[in-house]
């Protein structure tokens, strides 16, 4: 990890610089695939996953007997976990749910708002060097308590063309009907304008490498919604003096295993837990199987210590981190100073590791610094919130000499009409 102390402000924002892959000629490629695809369908998709993934398939669509028989494929143990998992998901998207409020907002005019599911929607989980099977359960589960009437799951297959089998009981277990042996460009493009076999839908969600992120970014070209911009996973902990090094290490290594290119961050106020940490991540990292790809994400990672502690939460709420660990004494008296970050975990026993799998928060947050502007997914990604207004006669009464005012302020005579007409017409009744 790179060491720093008291970095100046002015050198914040090349700090929180995340690395880029050099993207040459990416978009032009992935935008290739995407116009293959729509052209010819899946013809083009077929081709693509034997060149990709080295799968010579016939058919794209994972058969129901496929997914009933994953079951069968992992054992009760993780069976009886996901089941955890999902029962906390569950739970906590539930509670998003809001109840519309209905506003007078002047005597005789009542406004309020109603949930509807976008329709269809789709759901990416990256094949890669891990089945990410508890991502079908953080985007799966928010878009059936939403009710969106088609959700379609693709995910790359092996060379041996099939799914993992936890991806698949994932998707048996809430309900995901139709999952797709598709990944990489080729399934963003088959979600954003439909094939003979996979539908099309209106918003596309789920993680992605750098290609699939751009083919997110082109699908909302052609008018299909993505959840968010998403980048290589991040943790930043800012850990006090009463801190356990161990917890630290470990926290900074789950983060660091997800891939070379993944963002660790250390803060600190205390000189002698940042040398501790430290030094358990050597420690613990020969214990990491995926150890080469954690400590390739680890050599570009940062340990700062700054004066106190306010500076750490500054520089964090610059940084913007995916995920902020809190590992401070009183941690949750600290929450107003958190400005700018994707989902927080206060106290020692929050890691990440537990809204990763199975707290209930979702795990789909914003990278690459966008959560200073972008919420993490929730149940309100998958709807969309329609305004509804009813005017009875008082109300118009009120209203419509204002709205006269204005719509003739604005030099639209019609906007006016529409209200004059009306407030003549009771005028008629009522003499
Ligand atoms: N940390 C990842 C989510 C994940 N971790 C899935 C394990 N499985 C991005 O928030
Ligand atoms: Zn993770």
């Amino acid at each position: 990890m790179i060491q720093l102390v008291n970095p100046p402000k002015n050198t914040w924002a090349e700090l929180s610089k995340r690395p880029t892959l050099p993207t040459e000629n990416l978009d032009a490629n992935v935008r290739a695939i995407l116009t293959d695809v729509q052209k010819r369908g899946d013809a083009a998709v077929l081709e693509y996953t034997e060149k990709f993934d080295q799968a010579k398939l016939t058919t794209l669509a994972v058969s129901q007997a496929e997914i009933d028989a994953s079951e069968f494929e992992i054992d009760i143990e993780l069976r009886t976990a996901i089941e955890v998992a999902k029962n906390a998901i569950y739970k906590f998207h539930e509670s998003q749910r809001e109840v519309p409020e209905m506003v007078e907002t002047t005597p005789g005019v009542r406004c309020w708002r109603e949930s509807r599911p976008i329709q269809r929607v789709g759901i990416y989980i990256p094949g890669g060097t891990a089945p990410l099977f508890s991502t079908v359960l953080m985007l799966g589960i928010p878009a059936q308590l939403a009710g969106c009437s088609e959700v379609v799951l693709c995910t790359p297959p092996n060379a041996e063309g099939k799914i993992h089998p936890a991806i698949r009981y994932a998707a048996k277990r809430i309900g995901i009907k139709q999952i797709f042996a598709v990944g990489g460009v080729q399934a963003i493009a088959a979600l954003t304008f439909g094939t003979e076999s996979i539908p099309a839908v209106l918003k596309i969600f789920g993680p992605g490498n750098q290609y699939v992120t751009a083919a997110k970014q082109l699908a909302l070209q052609y008018g299909v919604a993505i959840d968010m911009p998403a980048g290589p996973s991040e943790v930043l902990v800012i850990a006090d003096k009463h801190a356990n090094p161990e917890f630290i290490a470990a926290d900074l290594l789950s983060q660091a295993e997800h891939g070379a290119d993944s963002q660790v961050v250390l803060l600190s106020d205390s000189a002698k837990i940042i040398e501790q940490a430290i030094n358990q991540v050597k420690k613990q990292l020969e214990l990491v199987p995926r150890a080469s790809l954690a400590a390739a994400a680890l050599a570009n990672s940062k340990a700062i210590r700054f004066e106190n502690l306010v500076d750490c939460f500054a520089f964090s709420n610059a940084f913007a981190p995916e995920h902020l660990i809190l590992a401070l004494e009183n941690a949750a008296e600290y929450r107003s100073l958190v400005q700018n970050a994707g989902s927080v975990f206060l106290g020692k026993y929050s890691c990440e590791s537990a809204g990763d799998y199975a707290s209930g928060t979702n795990h789909t947050l914003p990278t690459n610094g966008y959560a200073r502007q972008y919420s993490g997914v929730s149940l309100d990604s998958f709807i969309k919130k329609i305004t509804f207004q009813e005017i009875d006669v008082q109300g118009i009464q009120n209203l419509g000499p204002s709205i006269e005012i204005l719509a003739a302020a604005e030099g639209l005579q019609a906007h006016k009409n529409a209200v004059t007409l009306r407030l003549q017409q009771i005028k008629k009744l009522n003499s």
